[in-house]
């Protein structure tokens, strides 16, 4: 790395480790013979929550690799190691030291993926005695002005409507004005198991490097009590490797990502997915080249439509979606929590260890890869943490900890919002709550589990039976008005007097279990 000092430093740079790409607006406006770029591997990053071993290794050999690029690259750069005496420990007592050495005539940071530490960058110019200008994170299609404007000509916010906005907007399968094919939305398509004996290719797998392995005993050593395994790590941590991962995906697998986008199967983890959430969040891609790369598969004939739209979707929609809910509603979000739920998290959510076949299968998938597909965070983990009860603030911590693509400006709506319905309906029309037989019907788990998935009560039924008629009935006076639940409360109406006492008894017994 080059640590040189050049003569006069002008600007000094923070590049933060999700910042990791040479389009950061900081470093297209500096002059490179006369600015000093500054990455820092900070213990308080990497413990304000117990982020997965696989995450912090994944970051720290990702940015000791991105600090060699710009080296490479005629940036100067100053590089603080974790294991460095003299680490400060913490972002602002790494550009103290950075501003002793090189006396720069400004700072410049970019705004943040999430509040806390936005919160802390205004003080910094302060406590440095330096200018800071913090400029805006230009790696989103949407600007927070355009959303903010968008969301106030509204009085319901619907991720739909704003896709299609984000289609016209980058011209990405549009036709004569309209939505190629003459639709927005292929997800009906999108629901289908898959078919015994159908294939399905693994992401790239990426043999680690010397930087890597140094980062990985680096990680082994000084993160032992952190969750998460890091045998067999994977991950691409250049651009290089990133963009071939992406390419990979695009061949092998977007012609079946919608088919199969909903499924979960025990023995295939990845499925169809691109699993490069944590490369596009840390900046090693960006969501428009990913998105161009899809289109063009479609327009080669190599995908079909219902795949490329849905897996569009995914980016210029709800990813981009969700981080405007973030900044409109911080930082009362965090501590949203619409259904009153105080249950403590259980501790199989660090383990996995629980009879229910389905929780045990991610939370070990989890631990052991740092990821989970979508349905598996949704219609498992979050739906059973949904129906139990538990705190959606312990919730929000475990998922910011365990999974490699994890940084609040995105997790938080996922959990608070869509997963917990914590609040009250802003981002999801109504709880993704769900019984056994959903999970029945798109996934495995139930083949190989000790609970039986047809008995509703007692105590070898299916937890998420009698847990999914409790969840409701619990809930009732915040969610009676919520027209999409209808049915189910007519359902639920029909039920004898027995059997509701039935359910009632099965979820007290299994929740006070669970303390
Ligand atoms: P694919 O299924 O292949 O989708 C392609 C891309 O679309 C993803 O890489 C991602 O960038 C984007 N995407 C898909 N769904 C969403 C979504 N709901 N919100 C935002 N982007 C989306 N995603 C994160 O990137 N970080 C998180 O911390 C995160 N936490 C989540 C927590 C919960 C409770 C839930 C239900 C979802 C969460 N998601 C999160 C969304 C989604 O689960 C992941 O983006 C996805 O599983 C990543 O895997 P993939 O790259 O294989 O995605
Ligand atoms: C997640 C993370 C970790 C584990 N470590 C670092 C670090 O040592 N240095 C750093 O600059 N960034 C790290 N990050 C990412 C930050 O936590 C992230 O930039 C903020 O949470 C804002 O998204
Ligand atoms: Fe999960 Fe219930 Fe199926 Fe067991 S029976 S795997 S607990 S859904």
């Amino acid at each position: 790395m080059n640590n040189h000092r050049p003569q006069d430093v002008e600007t000094l740079i923070l590049i933060l480790g999700d910042q990791l790409t040479q389009r950061m607006a900081s470093l297209q406006r500096a002059d490179r013979t006369r600015t000093v770029v500054l990455i820092a591997e900070v213990a308080a990053e990497a413990t304000y929550v117990p982020h997965h071993k696989r995450k912090i290794a994944f970051l720290f050999s990702a940015m000791r690799h991105f600090a060699d690029e710009l080296s490479r690259t005629g940036w100067t750069v100053a590089y603080t190691r974790l294991d460095d005496p003299d680490n400060a420990g913490t972002l602002i007592g790494e550009l103290g030291r950075a501003v002793a050495r090189t006396k720069p005539a400004r700072i410049m940071v970019t705004q943040p993926g999430e509040w806390r530490l936005a919160e802390d960058m205004k003080s910094w110019q302060e406590k440095l005695g330096v200018p800071v200008d913090i400029l805006e994170d230009n790696r989103f299609i949407c600007s927070m002005d355009t959303f903010r404007e968008w969301a106030n000509n509204r009085r319901q916010f619907r991720m739909e409507q704003f896709y299609r906005d984000m289609r016209r907007e980058t011209g990405l399968l549009m036709q004569d004005g309209g939505p190629v094919g003459g639709q927005w939305n292929y997800d009906h398509d999108n629901r289908k198991t898959p078919p015994r004996g159908q294939v399905f290719t693994d992401p790239l797998r990426v043999e680690p490097d010397a930087i890597t392995r140094e980062v990985l005993s680096l990680v082994r050593n000084r993160f032992a009590d952190h969750p998460g395994s890091l045998d067999g790590f994977w991950f691409a941590v250049t651009r290089e490797d990133a963009l071939t991962a992406l390419a990979h995906f695009i061949d092998r697998s977007l012609p079946t990502f919608g088919n199969f986008q909903d499924a979960m199967l025990r023995d295939e983890k990845f499925l169809s997915h691109a699993v490069i959430a944590q490369y596009l969040n840390c900046g090693l891609l960006g969501p428009l080249e990913i998105c161009e790369a899809a289109e063009a598969a479609y327009h080669a004939g190599h995908a079909p439509l219902n795949a490329v739209e849905g897996f569009i979707r995914q980016i210029i929609g709800w990813r981009e979606y969700v981080r405007g809910i973030y900044w409109l509603n911080m930082p009362a979000y965090a501590h949203s929590n619409a259904l009153g739920a105080t249950r403590p998290l259980p501790a199989f959510y660090w383990t996995g260890e629980t009879r229910m076949a389905c929780v045990s299968a991610v939370v070990k998938q989890t631990m052991a890869e740092a990821y989970a597909h979508h349905i598996q965070r949704l219609m498992i983990t979050g739906n059973f943490a949904l129906l139990a009860g538990i705190a959606p603030h312990e919730v929000h911590e475990w998922y910011l900890a365990v999974y490699a693509d994890a940084y609040e400006w995105v997790e938080m709506p996922n959990t608070i919002g869509m997963s917990q319905f914590a609040d009250g309906g802003l981002l999801a029309s109504k709880p993704y709550a769900a019984s056994g037989n959903y999970i029945r019907k798109m996934s495995d788990y139930c083949k190989r589990c000790t609970y039986d998935v047809t008995q509703k009560t007692g105590p070898d039924a299916c937890p998420f039976n009698y847990l999914y008629w409790d969840f409701l009935a619990r809930n009732r006076p915040t969610l009676a008005r919520n027209q999409r639940l209808a049915t189910v409360w007519a359902t639920y109406d029909r039920m004898t007097d027995d059997t509701k006492a039935s359910i009632a008894s099965s979820a007290a017994g299994f929740l006070d279990s669970l303390a």
